[in-house]
């Protein structure tokens, strides 16, 4: 039975209020990402970094996963064939709303990192670069959130399941940001068929088979019926 990939942006979360990146008004017309989602910015100013990041965990727990999730959730329980989900969010929506396996390739807000040791552990509320890693005691804590210019994690597992993709899917990402706005062409020389479901046309909008437009909760969920329907 067909394996399914999908990658998710923020335009799945963008329904339960969490702010997307590049729409108007989105986070980087807020903040400068040079500030608030490098390396260097976090070494020139890691409290700035942590109250960026602090208060983005505090929206995201207070929002609640919607009818795009949830639909999600369906198909990983009763689609036959496998489904992998790949997020580019550091929220934990998918998560709430049911899903059991979901790679982070950007990292999480509910987990810190120690910049000294590389221990990971569940990030408290509220974040600071002085509390000490419960491993080596250091006092460098950061978000555990890869930054531009980092590697994002899990690479290798994603590209090997992008190559053995039967059908990819793109929901609620604008497509511009590297290396995930490459899948979609992986996807396509690897034989599979591609889908973008988006609330409007993307940068890559012309690399896929097929595209549903309107708002996740509204597209998703009918992306899903339709492939149960199929199965
Ligand atoms: C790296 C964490 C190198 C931070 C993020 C070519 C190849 C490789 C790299 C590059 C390259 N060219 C340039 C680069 C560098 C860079 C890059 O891509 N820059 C861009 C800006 C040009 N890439 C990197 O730096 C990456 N790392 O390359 O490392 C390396 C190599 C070897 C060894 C070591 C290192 C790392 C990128 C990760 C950066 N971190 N996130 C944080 O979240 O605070 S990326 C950031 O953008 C966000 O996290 C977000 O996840 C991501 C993608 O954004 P989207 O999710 O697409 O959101 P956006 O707002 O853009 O779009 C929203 C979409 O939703 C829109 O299409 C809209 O229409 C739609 N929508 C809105 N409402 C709805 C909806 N859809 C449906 N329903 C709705 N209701």
């Amino acid at each position: 039975m067909r394996k399914i990939v999908i990658l998710t942006g923020a335009g799945i979360s963008a329904e339960s209020g969490l702010g997307t990146f590049r729409d108007a008004g989105g986070v980087w017309s807020q903040y400068d990402l040079a500030e608030v989602a490098t390396p260097e910015g976090f070494a020139r100013n890691p409290a700035l970094v942590h109250d960026f990041y602090n208060a983005r965990r505090a929206n995201a727990l207070a929002a609640h996963p919607n009818a795009a999730h949830e639909a999600l959730v369906r198909l990983e329980r009763d689609w036959p064939g496998q489904v992998v989900l790949v997020t580019q969010n550091i929220d934990d929506l998918h998560e709430r709303a049911g899903h059991r396996h979901v790679i982070h390739m950007h990292g999480e807000l509910a987990r810190a990192l120690c910049a000294a040791c590389g221990a990971h552990w569940p990030a408290p509320e509220k974040m600071s670069a002085s509390d000490p890693c419960p491993e080596c005691g250091t006092r460098a804590t950061r978000p555990d959130i890869v930054w531009f210019g980092e590697m994002p994690y899990d690479m290798d597992l994603i590209q090997r399941h992008i190559d053995s993709a039967d059908l990819f899917a793109a929901i609620g990402t604008s497509g511009q940001v590297f290396p995930a706005a490459g899948f979609v062409m992986q996807a396509n020389a690897a034989g599979a068929e591609t889908v973008e479901l988006n609330l409007e046309p993307s940068e890559l909008s012309g690399m896929f088979d097929i595209r549903r437009e309107g708002p996740a909760t509204r597209v998703v969920p009918a992306w899903v019926n339709d492939l149960l329907a199929s199965a």
